[in-house]
């Protein structure tokens, strides 16, 4: 039987039947492999990293775009840097309110493969006329655009390798640039457990950049270790408290029906386990 081994992490990992190896390539930035695998489907990684399969990418791609949307409650246009498989856009065209999304990517063979393999993703969302796509280093594009958006979304890999520099200062301060008033920014920030180190650096980072900074949480099978956390960032102080008949409101109102999401789990989501809070108020004092 071929198998694929995750190398994330050193000391232990997880392992996937390969039923049939899709594409593989080394492209200009990384090493991109799909494959088909009995249980998750089609699972695509990127350096020897799973970055997302069939089945359980509805938990990630719906808490990084429907928790800051509905939260800010009139997001009318969105940044996504990375996310080159489409599932974030997907998710994100879903709201009537977006009308526009300009997505960041540094490796356009993501994009064209994962249509190609994973069409599941995308659902044709990157011909919506919303959309435009930039193929740049998202540093760079923060750094100059002179563009601004309500919601920025960093889908990217964990800091090794090309996503390296979207865990940086200089790309925080980018994004917060581009933020509109009363915008925000969330990321993917590793998971806590295995990667609790990411987390301290991002609230460190973060932290003199915004005035109000966190992060909130999903469990996502192969992303595992845990919870995995998602970064926080805005300057309205009050977004992360939006009330509970607010989500309510404005999830109705949308008239979306989600997978995982609930305005429930989109409060409890903030709730962070002792040792984060502790790990994190250690390195801020
Ligand atoms: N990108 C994030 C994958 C992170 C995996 N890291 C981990 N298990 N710590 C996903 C791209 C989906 N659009």
């Amino acid at each position: 039987m071929l198998e694929f081994s995750e190398t994330l992490y050193t000391h232990w990992g997880q392992f996937f039947a390969v039923d049939e190896v899709l594409f593989e390539h080394k492209t200009q930035h990384q090493h991109l492999v799909i494959f088909r695998n009995a249980q998750f489907g089609c699972v695509m990684a990127l350096d020897g990293v799973i970055q997302t399969t069939e089945r359980d990418e509805f938990i990630y791609h719906e808490m990084l775009t429907h928790v800051p949307i509905l939260a800010h409650g009139d997001v009318r246009r969105v940044l996504i840097v990375g996310g080159g498989d489409g599932g974030m856009l997907r998710e994100v065209l879903r709201h009537p309110s977006v009308e526009h999304v300009t997505q960041v990517e540094i490796d356009s063979e993501v994009i064209e493969t994962c249509k190609q393999y994973l069409p599941n993703h995308s659902r044709g969302a990157f011909n919506d006329r919303r959309v435009t796509v930039i193929i740049e280093d998202g540093v760079e594009y923060v750094g100059k655009s002179t563009d601004r958006f309500d919601v920025i979304i960093s889908d990217s890999t964990d800091p090794i390798g090309p996503g390296e520099a979207l865990y940086t200062t200089e790309f925080y301060a980018g994004c917060r640039r581009c933020l509109r008033e009363g915008g925000v920014l969330v990321t993917q920030n590793g998971c806590a457990f295995g990667q609790l180190d990411e987390i301290t650096t991002t609230a460190k980072r973060l932290d003199p950049l915004f005035a109000d900074s966190t992060f909130y949480c999903a469990a996502i099978p192969t992303y595992i270790g845990g919870i995995m956390a998602f970064a926080w960032a805005t300057d309205d102080t009050m977004l992360r408290h939006t009330s509970l008949a607010l989500l309510n409101q404005r999830l109705a109102q949308s008239g979306l029906h989600m997978k995982y999401y609930t305005p429930e789990i989109h409060q409890a989501a903030f709730a962070l386990p002792r040792y984060i809070v502790d790990a994190i108020e250690r390195e801020l004092s």
